[in-house]
């Protein structure tokens, strides 16, 4: 890294008025439009972009050009709409909200931004008379994993629904130039491989290294003399440059279009002096290249987060750079810092940014001189935090010796802050040792650490679980002495998704039916879907909407042919789980069902023509260091070969686990899938994303009292719904009685028989020492409870066989679930954070 020693770098400011020199030609003061909205329009500027952009001829064009070429076309339209946007949100200068988050998992954005234009239609027809199939433009698109799973997700369908109401918001991150790994198989077992999505370049950003913010790291701090006021400085040890890398979030058919801007490290210019003096000119390279380190890779873990210094890192590299740039570029000039929390509330994604608060702070009062008090009470109205977890193991703590090395001013900050809430919890309840303890934002045990769930809660003007009973768990379990300081502090916003990508793109077929029954209008009106409720009594409709299902698995069938080499047999139900490997949401469960269906028909206690038939589908990726998880996934693909190639079961059953699950393929296969499995144990999933996906498309789901499970089989009706397993309350019960999975072993010969054909070496080729550590975890341990609701599970499923041999009657519930779920739009849940949360208004 750069010493300080070397050459300060000057921080480049976004300066629009040394810009007006510039900008007097009259042309410059016309609007910017985009090329006509025409098929001619549309081909003339794919071809200046073929040719000015990537310099090629169309004859001589790649793919890639191609792919550049279109995107770039896309871009040129809603351009003029980013712009204008831009422009009013600085001169109205609205409450706006700033979503910050360590991840967005976006998918792939070409027919995203197609549909959001409008443009659908004029350049299928455009690329059509240039002789290119838009769809393989569309496959030329690597989609950037920039998240793991849910809370990624969730950020990328926020902003698409805040950009389609409407609402001022940029969404700030880091540009990783590796997202979350790529998935292989080698011998069933998960190998990763380095996801280098940005190799042939991207067209959807724009960089902006002019732009770059210094961001120190290190050193100490020290006292002066401010002419009678004692101030602190920080006196950092290196820094490093922030690039910010802006990309365009368009609304769906609004013309509005939002922001979300990426950083990307980058090292400092300038050399460390001395060590290139010294003919080290190795070290002093180096030294430049670790700085790039920050921004280089995601973090793959989504759980029991592991403290290391990189990720606080990222951490503070991005929500410095992103505060810092919201200050001195959106502000009015002379904006008055009092005036902050009316401008502008950081929305914070789980902890991940929470060192944003000691920031705002070091800021407020290092920089902006203001007094203490008034920099708190800004603060404390300018953040609120959204909580995603309740395992307690994901919950993350810094060590104090890491944040003071790192960060020593924010750390005093922290202790500061700290001190005085502990000074009101005293003044509350008096010299209680235990409970002053037990709130501290700094914990003693096993070392001296930052409770940054605390440190949220302390500064948040609200605290937020993903859905109501997440929250009641957050309130009563995680956070309660919070929950009891802090009256009115802690609400609910229950998560939601996209239905433009998640219906419209992802389902065609269902959107188009849907819009022939109940007209246009739904897809930003989501609880319209109730109007679908008449149609599921319509012999016709249901035959439709049957037709649909079956072209969907079709489409699969197909994309899993080309990307896998798989095949899908006719007739057989898609039974599905996707979602991240994660010994809490009970993959085990799945797998000791299917094994059971298994062993029934090797054992001949059930005919393989009695069976219903059925593909299961796995999509799941296990973060590298989690071994368990690891070993899971190779007794999934183990019994899937064994099951798939044994001819007893006629083809009955089927398993496939296609690599590397992400955003893409999940468009391709919730719309294709007749059975949701959302069976975590209860009061694991904080909400749950996908289960909303699936009932959305037509899915029916088997699923545990957990999450936002709740409020969709409230929603759509216990009849339509596949409950099992202990609620929360019981698996508390449990627990203080005393949990031993051994007696349900014992106490259930189906379980029995599963487990022992799994022990005795079946899908590992006779080695019994294989799944052995399986075994025994669920055997000796089972922390999550897979035995103890294995039979409820087991009893379950042959109630879902049953259903589903009504065909009729299965579709009906499906339809219903469709009809009835449109509450799971993330519009809905952008409003709630607006009433709730936020007091921003849209600006129309
Ligand atoms: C933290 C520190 C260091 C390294 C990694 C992490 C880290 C990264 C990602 C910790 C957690 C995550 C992701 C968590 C997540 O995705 N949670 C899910 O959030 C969804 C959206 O609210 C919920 O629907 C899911 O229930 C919840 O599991």
């Amino acid at each position: 890294m750069t010493a300080s020693e070397s050459t300060p770098e000057p921080t480049p400011q976004h300066s629009t008025s040394n810009n007006s020199a510039v900008a007097t030609h009259p042309l410059a003061l016309a609007p910017v439009t985009g090329p006509a909205s025409t098929v001619d329009g549309f081909v003339r500027q794919f071809l200046r972009n073929l040719n000015y952009e990537r310099g090629v001829p169309l004859s001589a064009s790649s793919d890639n050009d191609r792919y550049f070429a279109f995107a770039l076309t896309v871009r040129d339209y809603l351009v003029a709409r980013w712009l204008e946007d831009l422009r009013r949100q600085r001169e109205t200068q609205a409450k706006g909200v700033c979503y910050l988050s360590a991840e967005y998992l976006l998918g792939r954005q070409l027919d995203n931004d197609l549909l959001a234009s409008g443009l659908t239609e004029i350049a299928t027809e455009a690329m059509a008379s240039c002789g290119i199939d838009i769809d393989d433009l569309r496959a030329q698109e690597v989609e950037p994993g920039l998240g793991n799973g849910g809370l990624g997700r969730l950020a990328a369908c926020f902003i698409d629904s805040l950009a389609t109401m409407s609402v001022p918001n940029i969404g700030y991150g880091i540009r990783y130039e590796y997202g979350i790994f790529r998935q292989t198989f080698e011998d069933g077992q998960q190998v990763e491989q380095p996801d280098a999505w940005l190799t042939l370049g991207s067209p959807w950003e724009f960089p902006h290294p002019e732009f770059a913010r210094t961001i120190s790291f290190g050193g100490h701090t020290e006292t002066y003399d401010d002419e009678g006021t004692t101030r602190t400085r920080w006196v950092p040890a290196w820094n490093v440059q922030a690039v910010p890398y802006n990309y365009m979030v368009p609304g769906y058919l609004n013309g509005r279009v939002n922001t979300l801007r990426l950083w990307g490290a980058k090292a400092t210019n300038s050399f460390d002096l001395r060590v290139f003096n010294s003919g080290d000119f190795q070290d002093a390279v180096s030294a430049q290249t670790q700085a790039e380190t920050i921004s280089k890779v995601l973090y793959p873990e989504d759980s029991t987060p592991q403290g290391k210094e990189l990720r606080l890192q990222q951490q503070y590299f991005f929500v410095a750079a992103s505060i810092g740039d919201f200050l001195d570029h959106m502000l009015a000039p002379g904006f008055d810092l009092e005036n902050l929390p009316d401008r502008v509330i950081f929305q914070l994604n789980d902890t991940h940014p929470v060192i944003g608060v000691p920031e705002l702070m070091r800021v407020l009062v290092d920089e902006k001189k203001l007094e203490w008090d008034a920099a708190w009470a800004i603060t404390q109205k300018c953040f609120a935090y959204t909580c995603h977890t309740l395992l307690p193991e994901a919950l993350e703590v810094w060590s104090v010796d890491l944040v003071g090395r790192l960060l020593p001013r924010h750390l005093e900050i922290i202790y500061r802050i700290n001190e005085e809430f502990l000074a009101e919890v005293r003044e509350r309840y008096g010299d209680d040792e235990i409970k002053i303890r037990n709130m501290s934002i700094i914990s003693e045990f096993p070392e001296r650490s930052v409770r940054m769930a605390y440190l949220a809660t302390v500064a948040g003007s609200k605290v937020n679980g993903v859905a109501e009973l997440h929250s009641q768990l957050l309130r009563e379990k995680v956070l309660p002495d919070f929950n009891e300081f802090y009256p009115g502090k802690f609400t609910n916003v229950t998560n939601g998704v996209t239905p433009r990508r998640f219906m419209r793109l992802a389902n065609p077929g269902l959107s188009e039916l849907i819009t022939e029954a109940i007209g246009t209008g739904w897809l930003t009106d989501l609880e319209r879907l109730r109007e679908l409720e008449s149609y599921a009594e319509d012999p016709v409709f249901r035959k439709a909407f049957t037709d649909v299902k079956a072209a969907n698995k079709r489409h699969l069938g197909e994309v899993l042919r080309v990307r896998d080499g798989f095949e899908i047999s006719d007739g057989h139900m898609l039974d599905v789980m996707v979602k991240r490997l994660h010994e809490y949401k009970r993959q085990m469960l799945k797998l000791l069902h299917i094994v059971t269906l298994y062993e029934q028909i090797i054992s001949g206690r059930v005919a393989a023509s009695d069976v219903t038939p059925r593909t299961f589908i796995f999509g799941a990726k296990a973060a590298p260091g989690y071994v368990m998880a690891k070993r899971i996934i190779h007794l999934i693909n183990a019994v899937g070969t064994v099951v798939n190639e044994d001819p007893r079961v006629e083809g009955r059953l089927k398993v496939l686990f296609p690599p590397n699950y992400n955003v893409t393929l999940a468009e391709s296969l919730i719309p294709a899938a007749d059975l949701s499995e959302q069976i975590s144990l209860a009061g694991k999933e904080a909400s749950g994303t996908g289960n909303m996906k699936f009932a959305l498309n037509g899915a029916l789901t088997i699923g545990t009292d957990d999450g936002a499970n709740v409020e969709i089989r409230e929603l759509v009706g216990d009849e339509n719904f596949f409950l099992f397993g202990m609620s929360e309350p019981e698996v508390e019960a449990l627990w203080a009685k005393g949990y031993k999975p051994t007696e349900f072993y014992q106490g259930d010969e189906n379980l029995r028989r599963a487990m022992d054909l799994i022990a005795s070496g079946a899908f590992s080729g006779g080695d019994k020492s294989v799944f052995e550590p399986i075994v025994s975890n669920l055997l000796y341990d089972d922390r999550f409870m897979v035995l103890a609701d294995y039979s409820s599970y087991i009893a379950e499923q042959a109630k879902v066989d049953t259903a589903y041999a009504d065909q009729d009657a299965w579709t009906h519930a499906a339809i219903l679930n469709v009809a009835r779920t449109g509450f799971f739009s993330s519009d809905r849940s952008m409003r709630d954070y607006i009433d709730r949360i936020w007091h921003t208004r849209p600006l129309l």
